[in-house]
């Protein structure tokens, strides 16, 4: 590429008329063949989206998923009130990637939990009168949190505060819970919504390939289980997320084969919410001997991720996972959700190797975090109604010099 058509990049980023990409004569016949697709509201192909990972610089995917998320969300970018509650980081499971979560042998007593009944919902009774809106369920899996213990959880959550968004649990739990009571992935997912349970999380999904989930995550649920219990709960009215665990062993025809995965499950039941990627971190797991991704390969699998997804309304960056910069940088290549305040309540990050290890952001901080990378700060409820909308939203603080506003990136 010479200087003149880094500035047809630059031009079609700053115009958002990406068709100038088609004048670069440094531009591949099949790069353009993307460009014009994205163009023309068309699916890219799997091969294509392999060819992107392979080929694709960052500058052209992102230019291509920044017009994407703003055809889609504008300058909209969304965050939610919430908290986690994670009952225990115990698990009979034996994932590679996991640092959460240890073979419960090797677990030294000071290191675990294992929360009861009370003491979760103690967290609960915590936020009362605090403006939160959901609350993340998710965590090892252990005999003793059996079906008829999460039934009578949410009852009582419910019970308490009826408004409060119950997020909780992942195929991985279902399946396990589901098997131990004998009853179907049918009758438990109707079981979970009638008890309280108002949508699923994202995780578990790891990478669908079993190529690949055999050697990371090989005696939990696999990448078909995990898709029919989204596919179940998607008949029964509900909505999900979906995340793909990246940059460890997996090759790019992997990520493009679980993301078609979804985009077919999408095509059938439109019930998925968000797809989450989240980054491989390396610390105090049994694949530490695994570099972890660039942030400049982040963000190209964000921006590829945008592209490939065209029936997911939206892309989410989880802030505790990535990290705050990378995920303000992330709002130009794609992504149009921050997740949540968190309030300090998750530990599976921190425990991996996370620079956050406290991960809690006031309202106003996320609100700036926002504005700060030049996009407009919208307050949502988890199935995407909005709360309050914090554009021209003031805080005291605002009046105070608090560094430069920068324009977006792309
Ligand atoms: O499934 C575990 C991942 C997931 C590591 O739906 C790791 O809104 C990186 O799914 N390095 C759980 N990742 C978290 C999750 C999630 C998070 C935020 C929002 C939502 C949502 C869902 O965490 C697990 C696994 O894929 N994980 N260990 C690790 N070392
Ligand atoms: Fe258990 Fe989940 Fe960790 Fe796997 S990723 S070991 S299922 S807590």
């Amino acid at each position: 590429m010479d200087g003149n058509d880094h500035h047809l990049f630059l031009r079609a980023a700053m115009t958002k008329d990406i068709s100038l990409l088609l004048q670069d004569p440094s531009l591949s016949a099949a790069l353009k063949a993307i460009a014009q697709k994205v163009m023309d509201n068309k699916r890219i192909s799997f091969d294509e989206g392999v060819f992107l990972f392979e080929h694709g610089t960052l500058a052209f995917v992102g230019t291509l998923a920044n017009f994407i998320r703003e055809r889609k969300n504008g300058d909209r970018t969304f965050f939610n009130r919430n908290f986690h509650i994670e009952p225990t980081n115990l698990c009979v499971y034996d994932c590679k990637f996991c640092s959460y979560s240890r073979l419960i042998k090797q677990r030294s007593d000071a290191d675990a939990w294992a929360f009861t009944m009370e003491d979760m919902l103690n967290i609960v009774y915590k936020y009362d009168g605090q403006p939160v809106t959901e609350v993340h369920i998710v965590g090892g899996v252990l005999p003793q949190y059996d079906l008829p213990f999460y039934q009578e959880f949410f009852k009582k959550i419910k019970q308490h505060r009826p408004d409060l968004h119950v997020k909780a649990l992942t195929p991985v739990e279902y399946h396990y819970i589901f098997k131990k009571a004998k009853v179907s992935y049918e009758e438990g997912m109707k079981l979970i919504k009638e008890a309280g349970c108002d949508s699923l999380p994202g995780g578990g999904a790891e990478i669908f390939h079993p190529e690949i989930r055999e050697q990371i995550a090989a005696d939990k649920c696999d990448g078909d289980q995990w898709l029919r219990i989204h596919e179940i709960w998607h008949e029964l009215g509900m909505r999900s997320n979906a995340t793909m665990l990246y940059g460890h062993i997996e090759r790019w025809e992997h990520r493009v084969d679980h993301m078609e995965r979804l985009r077919q499950l999408q095509d059938k039941t439109g019930g998925f919410q968000t797809f989450i990627p989240l980054k491989f971190r390396n610390q105090e797991n049994q694949m530490s001997h695994i570099a972890e991704s660039t942030a400049i390969e982040d963000l190209r699998n964000y921006a590829i991720s945008r592209i490939y997804l065209d029936n997911f309304d939206h892309i989410k960056t989880y802030w505790p996972m990535i990290g705050r910069t990378t995920a303000q940088l992330s709002l130009a290549f794609g992504v149009d959700d921050m997740d949540g305040t968190i309030d300090d309540t998750t530990k599976i990050y921190a425990m991996a190797g996370s620079e956050e290890q406290h991960p809690a952001l006031t309202t106003q901080q996320l609100v700036d975090m926002i504005r700060r990378v030049g996009r407009r700060p919208i307050e949502r409820d988890t199935l995407y109604n909005v709360v309050q909308d914090f554009t021209d939203v003031e805080f005291a603080e605002d009046k105070e010099f608090r560094g430069y506003f920068e324009l977006p990136v792309l």
